[in-house]
């Protein structure tokens, strides 16, 4: 009635204010969006990885970001070139910034079947892993099924404009060739005699087809991992990986030595985790991780050699409280970025302790370091002895390689390798007779031995290291004086494998080599300290001589360490080819380390784990390097 008593012109104006209010509504409801889609959208994986303490800062800033933050976060590093996402639905690969190029063979061979394929593969493996949240496909694709509902054939998409990382993979991919191939038949062949015959265990003992556990944890499958995705090995990397989800457990009653399973297990599974992007290798990592840290609760903070990692206890072995000097300072590439990736400063802050006190103990002869320190008094014990051999060598490799992961700020850790390698020139290198072969010999209470252990023969390629990252070019001629030795305690023996240990002959005598070697000394463990520095030799100078002397090595061990019904062996008489007596056993290195430095010293791409990108552990495990150069 009212309405009908209005004017023409009052209903208008009623009408018009009534249709402005609608519309209004409806945009303001429009443009607040799913705001909650926001957070349910995002990976739980991104969520639960966030670091616990936002404001932390480490005591060397990580100034890479962790890679799940890594997209949020690029802004504030423009040196990272951000890898910019397709809408969703998307397969996220692994960490863009970090992420090592699919290998070119990847590239060439990756047609849309593969690609389906490899996702139909991903669907049905996330099908049987219900408890997982996100899949992890063949190098880093992942795919979280909750963002999509598009059949597998279109879900991968590339990004549409790759990061400068990924635009490399435009590049021409370079093949693998003849003696990679090898390496590859050598590693399936390996493999073979593990999966048959000690799946899931530490140790394949290949002739007496069974196994050995030193901490019942798979550990060469865990330290091959890495090596697998290196060497392009799909199938066996997958078969590995659910092993990983399914079946490695660390809640176990068991002693683990702390440099060991940091080395081999925390530093395996963190570089699985940058390589593939899979965040199962994290949260291993972090398991691992936590249950090390008991051994640093000691009088000092110098860690205990031995950890109980489901009780959570940490002891000096029965007979001393000593550790070794190069057990407690070569974890901490591990640890360091463990603390960047979970955003919790613990596991850095014990091990930059522990260098740090190291960095001002007495008892150093010019930076060279004694064997052992005590774990009450935080000393230096039985002083006078100075090797770059077993218990001491990788403290002066971690001294470099953590300053480089730091990215070259952490000024007392170059000094302490710097003033080492003085230490090494002026009190333990000297020349062999007749070859005149430079080597670095054991210094005792004044007193120089002529005696080298293989395990020194990693100093090459860490000194060619560090003179690729701008040290003196000194160092780079002493690197490729040692080698040409390393190389010779093969070439000289009988065998062409080397022994555990030589003593050089430091006077001519007829008929007498270079090297000699003693009846308790003439082992050969499949070591990699040699095959490493020349990968090191060959990427810094492209020189082939080292990959010809790798060539050699690698047809040796196949010689003399083959075991025809799978596995390789470490033998006991290199001095003896009729019958080198093999020790059956398959050291978890052979895997993790010799046969991936033999594939990437073959390799001639630049960009197979490139070394101003990642810094690799001491076990071989490539890490990133936190100021990419
Ligand atoms: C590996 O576990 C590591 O390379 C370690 O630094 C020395 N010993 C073995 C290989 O020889």
């Amino acid at each position: 009635k009212k309405w009908k008593q209005l004017s023409r012109l009052q209903r208008s104006v009623i009408l018009f204010l009534f249709a402005f209010l609608a519309v209004c509504g409806v945009i303001s409801y429009t443009s607040m969006g799913e705001p909650w889609k926001s957070v349910t959208n995002k990976s739980l994986d991104d969520q639960r990885t966030e670091p616990e303490i936002p404001g932390l800062k480490l005591a060397n800033p990580a100034v890479l970001p962790a890679p799940q933050k890594a997209d949020a976060n690029l802004g504030n590093y423009p040196e990272l070139s951000p890898q910019k996402l397709p809408k969703p639905p998307y397969v996220r690969r692994g960490p863009s910034n970090l992420q090592i190029k699919p290998s070119r063979r990847d590239v060439r061979l990756k047609t849309r079947h593969d690609s389906s394929r490899v996702v139909e593969e991903v669907v049905q493996a996330d099908k049987e892993e219900k408890t997982e949240k996100s899949v992890i496909s063949w190098r880093g694709a992942v795919i979280e099924p909750d963002q999509s509902t598009e059949p597998p054939s279109i879900k991968i998409k590339e990004p549409e404009k790759p990061s400068s990382v990924e635009a490399e993979d435009q590049k021409e991919p370079v093949p693998i060739n003849e003696r990679q191939m090898a390496v590859i038949e050598a590693f399936r062949h390996a493999w073979k005699g593990y999966k048959d015959f000690a799946w899931g265990h530490d140790e394949l003992k290949p002739l007496s087809k069974s196994y050995s556990e030193w901490f019942g944890l798979g550990l060469t499958l865990i330290d091959a991992l890495d090596t697998m995705w290196i060497l392009g090995l799909k199938e066996e990397f997958e078969e590995a990986r659910k092993w990983v989800a399914n079946d490695l457990v660390f809640d176990k009653n068991v002693d683990v030595n702390l440099f060991e399973s940091t080395i081999r297990i925390l530093g395996g599974l963190l570089s699985t985790y940058h390589l593939s992007g899979d965040s199962l290798f994290l949260e291993k990592a972090k398991d691992i991780g936590n249950r090390l840290m008991p051994a640093f609760k000691t009088p000092s903070k110098i860690p205990y050699s031995d950890v109980n990692i489901g009780r959570g206890t940490a002891h000096p072995p029965r007979w001393t409280s000593d550790s070794t000097v190069a057990e407690v300072t070569s974890i901490q590439l591990e640890f360091r970025e463990l603390s960047r990736l979970t955003g919790d400063e613990k596991f850095q802050k014990a091990v930059d302790e522990v260098m740090k006190h190291v960095h001002t103990l007495s008892g150093k002869n010019d930076g060279l370091v004694p064997m052992f320190i005590n774990t009450n008094s935080g000393q230096f014990t039985h002083l006078g002895v100075y090797t770059l051999g077993a218990r001491a060598d990788s403290y002066y490799e971690y001294l470099l390689k953590q300053w480089i992961q730091g990215g070259k700020k952490e000024n007392e850790l170059l000094e302490d390798y710097m003033r080492a390698i003085e230490g090494v020139k002026k009190h333990l290198l000297q020349r062999s007779q007749p070859k005149k072969l430079t080597f670095v010999g054991e210094l005792a209470h004044g007193h120089f031995s002529a005696k080298m252990d293989h395990l020194v023969c990693f100093l090459p390629g860490t000194l060619a290291l560090g003179a690729h990252n701008g040290l003196t070019a000194d160092h780079m001629k002493l690197a490729e004086a040692l080698i040409e030795t390393c190389y010779q305690m093969y070439a000289q023996v009988e065998t062409g494998l080397s022994p555990e240990i030589v003593h050089f002959n430091l006077h001519a005598q007829k008929g007498h080599k270079d090297v000699e070697i003693k009846p308790a000394d003439r082992h050969n463990l499949l070591r990699p300290e040699t095959v490493e520095s020349l990968f090191y030799m060959y990427r810094f100078t492209g020189d082939k001589k080292y990959q010809d002397w790798g060539w050699e090595i690698l047809q040796n061990f196949n010689k003399y360490t083959r075991v025809p019904t799978g596995g390789y062996t470490s033998i006991n008489n290199v001095q003896n080819p009729s019958n080198p007596e093999p020790r059956d056993k398959m050291e978890s290195f052979f895997l993790g380390e010799t046969l991936k430095y033999m594939f990437l010293l073959f390799s001639d791409d630049i960009d197979l784990i490139n070394l101003d990108k990642y810094v690799f552990n001491t076990e071989a495990h490539p890490l990133p390097i936190w100021v990419p150069a």
